[in-house]
């Protein structure tokens, strides 16, 4: 019993209202009744402020220590809600903090992990192999010009290749296209700079094309090698290289004649088939060999539209598709399924 109590017994009155009020402040079992409480122990129209209000009124002796009780009181009561206010906050805290606990020695929710795609995969290991003979990575615009994508190519106007009925044309820009190819970028690369040029130009290009052999988007690699006596020799023992690292030493490789406006003379080059080794199959159509490159010597009016010196210089170029690579290495027969999106085959690479 503290001195305060003591002193109350002398004034019931008091007395009461403290007993009454430091009952209903322990009782208090949340913040809110906690509140309720305190208005009605200390609030304007408590018996408390009542009795405080009243002092006033009081026979001049007794005035003081009513007043210093009274205040006492009230200070006690406040100091007792602080005291249960806390009280209260932590046990809920407490209660929260147990309710909110985590095991975090459970393991983790599983996350999906993706790749990349094949074709991503296929053009990366193929720009390897030329960055390991030597070649850098020449990049530039899908929407192209005619000039860069046509007429600097040696594919003049009336050309079939330059119909609507091939090439995506935008709309109002009868001179602006989606490139057919991605020479453009080679084009770009020897205007602004001199021979010795080694650059592969891979990337998407766009061609009104669209069945179960054709997209009408698809992903190609070039590739231009201009310098001092560069021949037809270069190009095949390059080219040889390249597929003998992609599909395994023992692939040989044969030319045969073509005609490309870009390059002369041209050639497409077969690589023995590597489903039958040669014996004969569906994949080759029982020739035994399969088609996977176009390839030939810079075409001297090419080197015309970029100035560069046919007297001094010569190169060879050479292009293929990325999903048909990609096809014959992983023998995959219908190249819709490189954009079905369905994980089931992207999850096989
Ligand atoms: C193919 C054939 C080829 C080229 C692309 C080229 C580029 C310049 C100059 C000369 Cl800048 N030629 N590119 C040459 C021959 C063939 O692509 O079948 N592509 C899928």
């Amino acid at each position: 019993m503290n001195n305060l109590t003591e002193e109350l017994k002398a004034h019931p009155g008091l007395s009461d209202i403290y007993g009454e009020a430091s009952a209903d402040v322990e009782a208090a079992a949340d913040p809110e009744s906690l509140e309720a409480v305190r208005v009605k122990h200390l609030g304007r129209k408590s018996p408390l402020l009542q009795l405080l209000r009243s002092i006033p009124k009081l026979p001049a002796e007794e005035k003081p220590v009513a007043g210093r009780l009274g205040n006492q009181v009230r200070a006690a009561l406040e100091q007792a809600l602080l005291t249960r206010k806390q009280e209260l906050e932590e046990s809920q805290l407490r209660e929260r903090l147990a309710a909110e606990q985590v095991d975090i020695t459970l393991p983790g929710e599983p996350f999906p992990r993706g790749h990349l795609h094949l074709i991503t995969q296929t053009l990366w290991e193929i720009e390897d192999i030329f960055i390991g003979l030597g070649y850098r990575i020449a990049e530039g615009p899908e929407v192209e010009t005619d000039y860069y994508n046509f007429t600097a190519l040696n594919t003049p106007e009336g050309h079939p290749a330059r119909s609507s009925h091939d090439t995506f044309f935008i709309e109002g820009h009868p001179d602006v296209l989606l490139r057919t190819h991605t020479s453009p970028v080679q084009i770009r690369v020897m205007e602004q700079e001199d021979p010795p040029v080694y650059i592969i130009a891979p990337g998407r290009v766009y061609r009104r094309d669209s069945d179960a052999t054709h997209t009408p988007m698809f992903h190609q690699l070039e590739g231009l090698a201009v310098d001092e006596n560069i021949t037809m020799a270069d190009l095949k023992g390059t080219l040889e290289v390249f597929v003998k690292s992609m599909f395994g030493a023992e692939r040989e490789i044969r030319m045969r004649p073509h005609f490309f406006p870009f390059t002369e003379p041209s050639v497409e080059i077969d690589v023995s088939c590597m489903i039958c080794e040669g014996s004969g199959c569906r994949a080759c159509k029982h020739i035994g060999w399969l088609e996977i490159l176009g390839a030939g010597m810079v075409d001297p009016n090419v080197f015309g539209f970029v100035d560069y010196d046919t007297d001094r210089v010569q190169g060879f170029a050479f292009g293929m598709g990325i999903e048909r690579i990609a096809m014959l290495k992983h023998r995959m027969t219908d190249l819709r399924m490189f954009f079905d999106n369905d994980l089931r085959f992207i999850k096989q690479f």
